[in-house]
């Protein structure tokens, strides 16, 4: 069939904002803010929202995948490690075993499986949106939540100011910048976090520091992946995964602990 149906121009609005609106208001108040749809972002995702966390994950880019896309010099295969290839066969992606322990996939497929996992967990994404400060509570003190504003509104520096969501936990997966770990520290410096700021590349000793180190920074507040080089001070790993999902993965768990008990 080709003849198309006729959806009216104020049908087609109604839908947009009505769905819109039902889906935002339900992420106001959530278990876990993941900030950062990189690998670390995205694994972790996927263990907290199958084991019944409220995950909603925020994207300040129009996309998935983060370093992932970009590789070493923008070349489509990413190198893992074991025994990260125990979440590639969770997510059904496919890879080359080159060697003892080591393995390649394609970036494409990674980032696509990775998303795909996520969104059959359950987790919720606003993309082209950023976080750009932290609520907290002088109680402990605590993270108890995030401020957001739309990516588009900052570059064009308008003055907008934010919306909040409330959550229990924050993981900052920004990658090599750890953006929120560095404005909670600047901002509350109650929290007494220091991030030291990473240093020259060792892989195989970063990526076992990184998931080593990966996991609650202050109350309420976790770090995953290279935010984790950025807090603790560890080597840059350069173009090599594996730890960036393990990572993931241990902080979902250690949140979850947390949070559940
Ligand atoms: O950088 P990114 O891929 O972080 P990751 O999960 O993985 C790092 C590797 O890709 C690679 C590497 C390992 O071999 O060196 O770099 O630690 O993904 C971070 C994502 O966070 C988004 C950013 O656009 C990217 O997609 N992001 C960063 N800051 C914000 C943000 C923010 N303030 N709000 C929303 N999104």
């Amino acid at each position: 069939r080709e003849d198309i149906v006729e959806v009216d121009e104020a049908l087609i609005s109604q839908c947009i904002l009505e769905e819109s609106l039902e889906f935002l208001r339900d992420i106001i108040t959530t278990d876990l803010v993941i900030v950062g749809a990189g690998p670390s972002g995205l694994t972790a995702s996927i263990y907290a929202s199958r084991a019944g966390l409220k995950t909603v994950l925020i994207e300040r880019r129009l996309s998935f995948g983060g370093g992932m896309g970009g590789g070493a010099m923008h070349l489509p295969t990413l190198v893992i490690e074991e025994p990260a290839t125990e979440i590639l066969d969770d997510i059904g992606c496919r890879y080359k075993r080159r060697g003892e322990g080591v393995a390649t996939v394609d970036s494409s497929e990674l980032m696509i499986r990775l998303a795909n996992a996520a969104i059959d967990a359950g987790v919720r994404f606003l993309h082209g949106v950023t976080v750009d400060d932290i609520v907290f509570r002088e109680d402990g003190p605590r993270v108890a939540g995030v401020a957001i504003e739309w990516t588009a509104s900052q570059m064009a520096s308008l003055h907008t100011d934010p919306l909040f969501l409330k959550t229990s936990a924050v993981l900052d997966a920004t990658g090599h910048d750890a953006e929120i770990v560095s404005v909670a520290s600047r901002k509350v410096p109650e929290l007494n976090i220091l991030p030291v700021g990473e240093k020259s590349a060792s892989s195989s000793s970063s990526e076992r520091q990184v998931v080593e180190k990966t996991g609650r920074v202050a109350p309420g507040l976790y770090c995953a992946g290279m935010a984790v080089s950025e807090v603790h001070g560890l080597p840059r790993m350069g173009p090599i995964f594996g730890a960036m999902l393990l990572s993931g993965r241990k902080a979902a768990r250690i949140i979850i602990r947390d949070l559940r008990g």
